[in-house]
């Protein structure tokens, strides 16, 4: 069942993301409307590519849930429960900064199972299975198994990071970043939460931490980063809105000792 999950995901994921690179226009996207704040924006093609989500997955399954960061939930009848971010890294997006993806879950009784990450902009695809490792695919080349590597110092870590769309909360979290950047090798801010936690599971980054992230920024990279080794964590052990910290279990303890520290 769960490979079959992950078969629907790629296959919907894969005609999603060509909706969105046929879709878009050259240069800026136009905004539809703004959400938690007037910088927090969405289009009229995250919209659309969510409702093609949402009906290629129900119409195969069709007593499924469905939770999407743009519609109305849908509580279905099944044990299955689909968590999706139709364009994660919207004002990538909007801007053309080629780092946006669809992101695609599949949780079975409330534990994510399968997980399909693509980024719009190349094609690289990212997936896993609890327990069944996680993968890469690049165009035009062979899946490789993702095993994310050690780090062999604290200070020596690239770590990635977000911030929040509202601006004071933004400010408190530019301040922890501050306070943290000195201690380690450099933070990077690719703006989508599920491609940095797929960077982290392919050893593009060796920590992530962020606050702010909603379901569907978590659930498919962080099955798929997990799946590659990293430990993730969060405020009290899980991680959740409040807080995401990621590491390679080489350095996760002592980088969460940092990220409490830096007053995240
Ligand atoms: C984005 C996240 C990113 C975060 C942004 C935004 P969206 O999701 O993927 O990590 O820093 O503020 O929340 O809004 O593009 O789907």
């Amino acid at each position: 069942m769960t490979q079959d999950l992950l078969d629907l995901a790629r296959s919907v994921g894969r005609e999603a993301s060509a909706y969105v690179a046929r879709t878009r226009p050259g240069g800026r996207v136009d905004v539809a409307a703004t959400k938690s704040s007037p910088t927090d924006v969405v289009t009229a093609i995250d919209k659309g590519c969510e409702e093609l989500i949402r009906q290629r997955i129900l119409s195969v399954r069709p007593d499924d849930s469905f939770l999407g960061e743009e519609g109305d939930d849908i509580i279905g009848t099944s044990d299955v429960q689909w968590i999706v971010d139709p364009i994660d890294g919207t004002v990538n997006f909007v801007y053309g900064v080629p780092f946006y993806a669809v992101s695609i879950a599949a949780a079975v009784d409330g534990e994510v199972e399968a997980g399909f990450v693509i980024n719009i902009a190349n094609g690289t695809e990212f997936s896993a299975t609890r327990g069944g490792g996680s993968y890469r695919n690049s165009p035009g080349k062979d899946a490789i198994r993702l095993e994310a590597p050690t780090v062999p110092r604290l200070d020596h870590a690239l770590v990635a990071t977000g911030y929040h769309y509202v601006r004071e909360i933004r400010t408190k979290q530019a301040a922890a970043v501050a306070r943290m950047i000195p201690q380690v090798r450099d933070v990077r801010r690719i703006g989508s939460a599920a491609l940095d936690l797929c960077g982290l599971a392919a050893g593009s980054y060796d920590a992530y931490v962020e606050q702010g992230l909603m379901p569907w920024d978590l659930a498919a990279g962080g099955l798929i980063a997990r799946e590659a080794g990293i430990v993730i964590s969060g405020l009290d052990g899980s991680p959740d809105e409040r807080l995401v910290m990621a590491a390679h279990p080489s350095i996760s303890g002592e980088f969460f000792d940092l990220v409490r520290a830096c007053g995240f």
